[in-house]
Order: structure tokens, then C-alpha cells, then sequence
């Protein structure tokens, strides 16, 4: 608990949250302060190309460690809680561990990921990518975003460009505890999520290009107003998802326009789609007619719309047998526990891809994150750190 509020002091924001955003210099002094605890508890602490930091405590035997970790990097409103305390209770479970004089069959291991949030550097889990081989230290280094900062310029500047390669070493196990950032557990008064899967994500930019004109002298037929297109993609994916109903979500959070004038009509807008499903093939299909969509747009606006992806991520299920430990460990704590799915990305999903994989998940309060009053009760922070512990022992063949 103290190294929560010890890490939220860095990039403290109005509210009480944190502002780390991935890179900066408030996510280097971050990176800075847990890894000297790292190295406080004897760790063996690796920094990869991109960024990547993981410490690790030998095991009996010279085998794959057994893994846990998150991220410390947040978004612009972050809470204190998200990601953060994965890493923490991470470190936690070492330190009990080492009190406790038990050893384990399998090295464990705690990392941080870079730049999990994707908010200033897209995609998100972008360290996680690397780090098992989907992605290439240079293909994130070229990223750049709309400010001309680029990942590799950053990763340099704050001094976390580390030697040791990417991809990294392929865990015997990985398991991430993390806040639910939803009002499921709350809502069902359960303590503990077995996270059996994650939705796919998708992250679309469109950029609109219309006309600036005068506000005043402009008659309505002659406009080609790039913020109309841009509120009209808005309101057609709220559309389509409300038609696709299931649980599928979508979110305009980026919207800029330029000239960005009281009295200009808009020359161009660049806005963001977030589109999350448990469906992989509703998903395609929200694609799919949001696209449409945004042609008709563009024909009666008389404007031109372009499209990239920012980020792509099929729906992912863990691995039964983790989350049936997550499962029989919250019960044999006397804890609620339920399964779910995730309805926001983490890196556990991309670990899921080289080794067997799970999350547990602790009620948020009011179902609120990405937000400084993110909150969750310390009886649940700690029931999940032991959650962890457990499960991480067992995995790693402990006394
Ligand atoms: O976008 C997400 O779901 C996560 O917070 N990176
Ligand atoms: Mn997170
Ligand atoms: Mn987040």
C-alpha cells in the first residue's frame, strides 16, 4: 500500500491521480523509483531495447520464471491504481516470499511493460508486443505522434533503451493482477475476477478534410465543414454499436480540429474510434459498416476521409488451467470470485500468446477508471496480492 501512494506522488494530478504518460519524464522517474526497489529486494533487474523492465529472484532450478507484472505507465487522468498495482503487488509477493524464507522450483519474476496506455504512442501494449516478439523494437521506435515526439527519440531521452534484447525470455507462466476499471465485481458484490478472456480492440483515426470558410458569409450548401463529418462518424458508431448490442462499446475520446476558430468553418479534423467486442466477427462487422458509413459521410459533406488503424487486438481466452487456479486460490482465501471477461486490454493478453496466461481482478469503486477517482477498498488490494501470491507459487512449484 505504501508503495502505491509512494508512486503516485510522481505526476501527481488534481483528484488525487496520476499523470505518467508513457516516456516522459514523469514515467522515467516512475521507472526510476521501482526500480530501486527492485534492486532493494536483490532482484535481478533486465532493461530491454524498448523499455521493458523485469526483476527476477532465482529459483531452485535454472528454469523459465513464473511471471507477473503490468505497467506503471497511465493516461492523461489517470488513477493510482491502474496498472500500478500489478507491478506493486508484484514486488509484494517477492518480498513476503524472501521474509518467509520460501523458495520456489521456478525463478520468479516482476516486470513493468513500456507504454501499455497506447494514450501518447499507439498502439497500446506496445512493450508487451515486444516483448514477445510481434512487434520490433524499430517498428515502435518510428512511432511518432501528432506533437513530432517519436518513441525512440523519447526512449532515448529519458535513458530506458536498455541491452538486453527483445524478444524476452518466455515465461513458464504469467499472471496479472489488476483493478476491473468496471462495475461488474461491484455490481455482482464479488471480490475477486478469474479473468478468462479480453475483448478484441480496435483503435481507428480518420482524417477529415474539408473547407475552412467564413462562419458569418458562408451559406449552408456551399460548406464542406470537416467538424460535421467528424460529429457525424461520432454518432454513426454510437449507432452501429447500439444495433450490434451484445456488450460491445465505442468511443470517440480524441477529436481535433483545425483551425480550431469560434468563427472558421473546420478545414480538417482527426478524430479516434475505439471499438471493443468479446465478438472477433461482430467486431469486423462494426468495421465494416462504420467504413460504409463514413463514404456517405464524405459524399454529402463534399469532404475526403482517410483511415488508419491504430491498433488491432482479436478477443484473446486465457488459459483454463490459470484461471482455474485464480479461481480455487480466491475461493480457498474464503473470497467471492467470479469469472469474466476484461473489457479493457492488458499485457497479460499479449503474454497469452508465448505461455499460459491469466489475470485476477479487484472490484473498482463506482466502476470508475482512467480517472483520478479511481479507487479500490485496501481489504480487496490485499485479497488480490494473496490471490497472486498463491497462484504464483503453485505455477512456480513453491515449498
Ligand atoms: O485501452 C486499454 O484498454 C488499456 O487501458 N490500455
Ligand atoms: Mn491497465
Ligand atoms: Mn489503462
Amino acid at each position: 500500500m505504501q508503495r502505491l501512494f509512494d508512486l503516485a506522488e510522481i505526476g501527481p494530478i488534481e483528484g488525487g491521480g496520476s499523470r505518467r504518460l508513457a516516456l516522459t519524464d514523469e514515467d522515467k522517474a516512475g521507472r526510476d523509483l521501482v526500480v530501486t526497489w527492485m534492486r532493494d529486494l536483490g532482484l535481478e533487474v533486465s532493461i530491454d531495447t524498448i523499455g521493458n523492465v523485469v526483476g527476477t529472484r532465482s529459483g531452485r532450478a535454472d528454469l523459465a520464471p513464473v511471471m507477473t507484472g503490468s505497467h506503471i505507465d497511465t493516461v492523461a487522468t489517470g488513477g493510482i491504481y491502474d496498472g500500478n498495482l500489478g507491478v506493486l503487488a508484484g514486488l509484494e509477493v517477492i518480498e513476503t516470499l524472501i521474509d518467509a524464507g520460501v523458495e520456489t522450483k521456478h525463478p520468479l519474476a516482476v516486470g513493468f511493460f513500456t507504454n501499455e496506455e497506447g494514450a501518447r504512442f499507439p498502439p497500446d501494449m506496445m512493450g508487451s508486443l515486444c516483448y514477445v516478439g510481434d512487434m520490433t523494437p524499430e517498428e515502435a521506435m518510428s512511432v511518432t505522434n501528432a506533437d513530432g515526439d517519436s518513441v525512440g527519440a523519447e526512449l532515448e531521452r529519458i535513458g530506458y533503451s536498455g541491452p538486453t534484447p527483445c524478444p524476452g525470455v518466455v515465461p513458464h507462466a504469467f499472471v496479472e493482477l489488476h483493478i476491473e476499471q468496471g462495475p461488474v465485481l461491484e455490481r455482482s458484490r464479488v471480490q475477486i475476477g478469474a479473468v478468462d478472456s479480453v475483448q478484441g480492440i480496435l483503435w481507428l483515426e480518420f482524417t477529415v478534410t474539408g473547407q475552412s470558410n467564413h462562419a458569418g458569409t458562408t451559406p449552408m450548401s456551399m460548406r464542406h465543414d470537416a467538424a460535421n463529418a467528424a460529429a457525424e462518424i461520432t454518432v454513426a458508431a454510437r449507432r452501429i454499436t447500439a444495433e450490434m448490442g451484445s456488450n460491445q462499446v465505442a468511443t470517440v475520446g480524441s477529436l481535433r480540429l483545425h483551425p480550431d476558430l469560434v468563427n472558421v468553418v473546420a478545414a480538417s479534423a482527426v478524430l479516434t474510434v475505439d471499438i471493443r467486442n468479446t465478438d472477433g466477427a461482430l467486431l469486423a462487422d462494426t468495421e465494416a459498416q462504420l467504413l460504409a458509413d463514413v463514404e456517405r459521410i464524405a459524399a454529402a459533406e463534399g469532404v475526403e476521409i482517410s483511415h488508419r488503424c491504430l491498433a488491432r487486438f482479436d478477443p484473446v481466452v486465457f488459459d483454463p488451467k490459470v484461471v482455474d487456479l485464480v479461481e480455487s486460490h480466491a475461493q480457498g482465501l474464503g473470497r467471492t470470485v467470479m469469472r469474466m471477461p476484461s473489457g479493457a486490454g492488458h499485457d497479460a493478453q499479449i503474454m497469452a500468446r508465448v505461455c499460459p496466461s491469466g489475470m485476477i481482478f479487484t472490484p473498482s469503486v463506482n466502476g470508475i477508471s482512467h480517472n483520478p477517482a479511481e479507487f479500490t477498498e485496501p481489504d480487496d488490494i490485499i485479497a488480490g496480492a494473496n490471490v497472486l501470491l498463491r497462484t504464483m507459487v503453485d505455477l512456480a512449484g513453491g515449498d
